[in-house]
């Protein structure tokens, strides 16, 4: 956000200082729970695309053409009378959540499929009416996250592959278009959100999707935003309804820098290779791997926006499981690397990993320490007063050269990210010194 501080945002009606409160918290929470849940987890099937993207991706050959075919609205509609998640809990959902590391948790009200995950008096297509399980999840999720102290969003997809009022029509959608009014479609969008923002207590965030197909005139995009925070004024919203607001979403890529003028953005990304559960995607990233993700993406001021996919009888896969809590261990003793800091103030490192900043203290998060032992940090004016690796708490030699500062290694490496708190004498300044590799 670029605008002046003491100049009103005209689309959020705010100074600077009031932006800054409103999105302190997420920009202190760095991580978040990304849930893909819908009517696809019952074919959970990627093996043509995107589990989520099921009705969209999934043809069939039609043996009297030879042409691929098509799912209709109708055959995809089947799917809801198998969805019966007689397993979901949502404190169990929550706490896995909380005990990741999780600070909030943002889930699909509805994905471009149309299927409704919430109580809804516009349209039947949705959990309570439409499937033997008869119930509203987000009521008990609101409540979960109230309870155990999580921030409580929802994706929403403007794009709709079902809802009779939206156009364009998919093109293999046999159903006659006349009639059919994205006007309308709108003011069903508006509905749902007042539906949504109104039916489960404080909502944190609000993350569209699917607003490529259309323009933000088209979508109404200003009158939906400024709907939304009428009635949840604190509410963060993302960018992705054709309008900048408050932060940026790269998907499944992690900026090399942080954006301009401080822009707020989160990285949202996949576990496996798919959004919604799939049976045929086993493809884990490693814990490893998710650590060092989300340390290059705080160290850039970015935000972490981690996905799963739960199944239709409303389990978490394990194997995503077991990640989020190694996470969770990892983020128990290196936590304050994490949250409540900003990106690093180094262009570049000489080592493989991180730097985040907080007040007086720099924490470097260290994938693979250097080969001759010692850590090198060029380029840091400010006097280090004490090092230390948050493993144990060891107090580690520094010595200041020609070539910067140096840290003796731990005794303990954590094989994830081993992180050296630095205390310096004042705030970070660092020089503009290229740094050879
Ligand atoms: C969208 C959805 O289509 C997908 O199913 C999932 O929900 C994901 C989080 O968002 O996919 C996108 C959206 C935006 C881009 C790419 C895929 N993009 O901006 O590059």
């Amino acid at each position: 956000q670029s605008w002046p501080d003491l100049m009103v945002n005209p689309e959020t009606h705010e100074t600077k200082a009031q932006f800054a409160k409103r999105t302190a918290w997420w920009r202190e929470a760095k991580f978040g729970m990304f849930i893909h849940w819908g009517i696809y987890a019952v074919p959970a099937d990627s093996s043509q695309g995107a589990a989520e993207w099921y009705f969209s991706n999934h043809t069939t050959i039609d043996p009297a053409t030879g042409k691929p075919r098509h799912l209709q609205v109708a055959e995809y509609e089947k799917f809801a009378k198998q969805f019966d998640p007689v397993k979901f809990n949502a404190e169990q959902w929550v706490s896995i959540a909380k005990r990741a590391g999780m600070r909030y948790i943002v889930i699909t009200s509805k994905h471009h499929d149309g299927f409704c995950m919430f109580r809804t008096r516009l349209t039947s297509y949705n959990i309570v009416d439409a499937t033997p399980y008869h119930h509203d999840p987000m009521a008990d999720l609101a409540r979960a996250c109230r309870e155990q102290g999580l921030h409580f969003g929802f994706y929403y997809s403007f794009m709709d592959w079902h809802a009779p009022d939206y156009l364009p029509r998919r093109p293999w959608d046999t159903r006659p278009t006349e009639g059919a009014s994205l006007e309308r479609y709108v003011e069903y969008v508006k509905g749902q959100l007042r539906e949504l923002l109104t039916q489960y207590g404080p909502i944190s965030v609000l993350w569209f999707d699917g607003g490529w197909e259309h323009t933000a005139q088209e979508e109404h995009a200003l009158e939906i935003v400024q709907l939304i925070r009428s009635l949840q004024p604190n509410i963060i919203i993302n960018d992705r309804l054709n309008l900048p607001e408050d932060y940026s979403t790269p998907e499944q890529t992690i900026p090399s820098a942080p954006l301009p003028n401080g822009r707020l953005w989160e990285t949202c990304m996949t576990i496996n290779n798919t959004w919604g559960y799939s049976k045929n995607d086993t493809d884990f990233k490693s814990a490893t791997q998710l650590i060092r993700d989300l340390c290059l993406i705080v160290g850039r001021g970015g935000n972490f926006l981690l996905n799963v996919g739960p199944t239709a009888e409303g389990i978490i896969p394990q194997p995503e499981v077991d990640r989020l809590l190694a996470i969770g261990d990892w983020l128990r003793v290196n936590g304050a690397s994490i949250y409540g800091t900003e990106a690093g103030p180094f262009r570049r490192l000489p080592f493989d990993g991180s730097c985040t900043k907080k007040g007086n203290r720099l924490y470097l998060q260290v994938f693979n320490w250097p080969q001759d032992g010692m850590l090198r940090l060029p380029g840091l004016k400010t006097r280090v007063l004490e090092a230390r690796c948050l493993l144990n708490n060891q107090r580690l030699p520094v010595t200041t050269g020609a070539d910067g500062v140096m840290i003796g290694k731990p005794d303990r490496l954590d094989p994830a990210a081993t992180v050296i708190a630095l205390k310096l004498a004042g705030a970070p300044e660092v020089e503009n010194v290229p740094i050879v590799e």
